[in-house]
């Protein structure tokens, strides 16, 4: 059986595991999902009802991003995207939450916007206040590292801010990155790499 992803090609959790699968050179099937009309076929696998959902040539069916990217690094070791080392480990998944966090609530305002017709409500102005925040929380950590975890190579943890960050180009605007030196820099950086740049939503 072919190992199929369940994505939709806007979705930056969904972009995580591609860019994670391409890394390790891993083949796989890609089943777009329309998230407004998800087939019931989609929902056997994944009754979270979200993307992205792996289903492995063995039949091992998991969703949510992380535990996709948890379940891929430890059957394919090969280059790692998360540490060995218990603590390290701790806080590459610490930062991969947090950036999940950001991803969460870029989308939030990005539904907020399409399905309120007030502008300048309370809900809008915490997500976007929240976003800011988070975004200057990464770029403090970029301004003293290269790379999230701070080692000599990036991880999930940076994979995720990408992914996230992308997302918000996508629905927002580019000039945020104006605000953000270290985070443009690092942004910038990363999209050299075939796996990022070809998966660009
Ligand atoms: N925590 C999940 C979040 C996945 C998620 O929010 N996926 C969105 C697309 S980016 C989705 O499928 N939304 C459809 C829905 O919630 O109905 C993960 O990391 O995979």
């Amino acid at each position: 059986m072919n190992r199929i992803l369940y994505y939709h090609p806007q979705s930056n959790f969904s972009r995580k595991i591609r860019i994670l699968l391409a890394e390790k050179q891993i083949s796989y099937e890609l089943k777009e999902i329309n998230l407004m009309n998800k087939p019931p076929s989609f929902l056997e696998v994944s009754p979270i009802g979200k993307v992205p959902v792996l289903v492995d040539e063995d039949g091992t069916t998991i969703w949510d991003s992380s535990l996709i990217a948890e379940y891929i690094d430890a059957k394919y070791p090969e280059p790692r995207f998360y540490p060995t080392d218990f603590k390290e480990r701790l806080e590459c998944r610490k930062w991969e939450e947090l950036a999940d966090t950001l991803g969460d609530k870029i989308i939030s305002l990005w539904i907020f916007n399409l399905t309120t017709k007030k502008n300048a409500t309370l809900y809008q102005s915490m997500l976007e206040k929240s976003i800011k925040e988070l975004f200057a929380v990464f770029e403090k950590k970029l301004s003293q590292s290269k790379y999230l975890l701070g080692g000599k190579t990036w991880s999930i943890a940076d994979i995720s801010a990408l992914c996230s960050c992308g997302y918000y180009n996508l629905r927002f605007d580019e000039n945020w990155q104006s605000d953000y030196p270290h985070l443009k820099t690092w942004f910038d950086q990363l999209h050299q790499r075939e796996s990022v740049y070809s998966t660009i939503p």
